[in-house]
């Protein structure tokens, strides 16, 4: 088994360097999740390190969609920084750092309150400040995007950037299950689902994540932002198009690729 150690040094080269490389996994070597998150938190704590400041958590691979295409059957979860922000740093240099990136249409949440427990269903709704529309700009350090799911893990979520549209109050929002989401790439539509494509439910993505948090021993500040995971598959990053995405309640979003 690769040391955690040794994996986390793999993928900083893999990111300094811009070049993908093969997963970790393999068939006699098929590590595990646990393996993933200690990867992962060794990326956490060098970025934070370095002055990134943790802004929010990410969930992935919570709809069928990109379970599908991905071969990975399970939700996951992520970090998100404040040098992810594509409104904070721009779009272009968080793109100029990838080397297979892709845009995905997301519903984002703002915490009420610290996210410090395993929250049942029921009392998720009180966990929210805001809902918003958002996309995400996701580049895997393996080629291809062929992971398992220690690797997706280990690699952040294959997490690169993200924006937030306008934050609505919960109680305005509707029921987020059924409400549409339509993503579209200079103004053609590729992609559409509704709300229910994650875990059936969007709020359900905050329930996931609050049992992970329990699970790890760790709180999530009031404030943060969490992304619920793709609605639909992605789509490749292509310089000079604008991806947009539209959620029935929450209004739209537009990111332009420089
Ligand atoms: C893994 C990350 C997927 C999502 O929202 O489903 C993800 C990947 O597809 O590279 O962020």
């Amino acid at each position: 088994m690769i040391p955690a150690g040794d994996a986390h040094q793999a993928l900083l080269a893999a990111r300094r360097d811009r070049q993908p490389r093969t997963r970790f996994s393999t068939s006699d070597d098929p590590l595990d999740a646990g393996w993933g998150h200690q990867v992962q938190a060794l990326d956490r704590k060098a970025r934070t390190a370095e002055g990134e400041v943790l802004v929010g958590m990410k969930l992935g691979l919570n709809s069928r969609a990109k379970q599908q295409t991905m071969g990975v059957p399970e939700p996951i979860v992520g970090f998100l920084t404040d040098a992810m922000d594509l409104d904070v740093r721009g779009a272009a240099a968080v793109v100029a750092g990838t080397t297979q990136a892709r845009v995905e249409p997301e519903i984002a949440f703002r915490l009420a309150v610290d996210l410090d427990r395993a929250v049942p269903v029921w009392r998720i709704g009180d966990l929210v400040d805001g809902v918003a529309v958002a996309l995400e700009v996701i580049d895997s350090r393996f080629v291809g995007y062929r992971f398992g799911l220690p690797d997706v893990l280990a690699d952040n979520t294959s997490a690169a950037g993200f924006t937030v549209g306008e934050w609505t109050p919960l109680r305005r929002v509707g029921d987020l299950a059924t409400a549409g989401c339509v993503l579209d790439v200079d103004g053609a539509v590729v992609h559409t689902a509704a709300g229910a494509a994650i875990l059936g439910h969007p709020l359900l993505a905050l329930s996931h994540l609050s049992r992970h948090l329990a699970a790890q021993g760790e709180v999530l500040p009031a404030g943060s932002v969490v992304l619920a995971g793709a609605l639909t598959d992605a789509v490749p990053v292509r310089p000079g198009a604008a991806y947009g995405v539209a959620v029935r309640g929450l209004g739209s979003l537009t990111l332009r690729i420089p």
